[in-house]
């Protein structure tokens, strides 16, 4: 009995997998910006933060300047998740709005390649592995990063 039920437990993952592609592959344009959110008030208004940011680029914490004014930023791609179908032709083109360059990989896909400043960057490839696959700017982690959801064929 203990056993049965343990044997049904190992099966229910399997049963609830999440969603499946419903329709035939075809090719998709994604369109991608690097952006980088900022905001900033004044000392008066807000104490600056006592607590660091994380490492790596990803975010900025500018000190208050002669004024008192302080700021914030972040670097992200938008939109930071992508959903396609096993199957698809993808083509991201990515614009390069804030920021010199991101050197990015897709995990999985192994794709790499710059974004630059006024520029586009397309990437052009079948997704054929099905999974969550980070799109990760080197330059600017841990923040800057989406996910490029590949939606399993049954
Ligand atoms: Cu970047």
């Amino acid at each position: 009995m203990r056993i049965a039920a343990a044997a049904a437990c190992l099966l229910i993952p399997a049963a609830i997998a999440g969603p499946a592609a419903t329709e035939p592959p075809r090719s998709r344009t994604i369109y991608i910006a690097a952006i980088e959110p900022k905001g900033g008030t004044h000392v008066d208004q807000e104490p600056f933060p006592d607590k660091p940011l994380p490492p790596g680029g990803g975010y900025a914490l500018k000190k208050p300047d002669e004024k008192g004014r302080w700021e914030v930023s972040t670097y992200r791609w938008d939109p930071g998740t992508i959903v396609v179908n096993q199957g698809d032709r993808v083509t991201l083109e990515i614009v390069g709005i804030n920021g010199d360059q991101h050197p990015f990989t897709i995990e999985g896909y192994w794709i790499s390649d710059v974004v630059r400043r006024g520029q586009l960057t397309r990437v052009s490839f079948t997704a054929d592995k099905a999974g969550i696959f980070k799109i990760i700017c080197r330059k600017h982690a841990p923040a800057m990063q989406a996910d490029l959801v590949v939606l399993e064929r049954k």
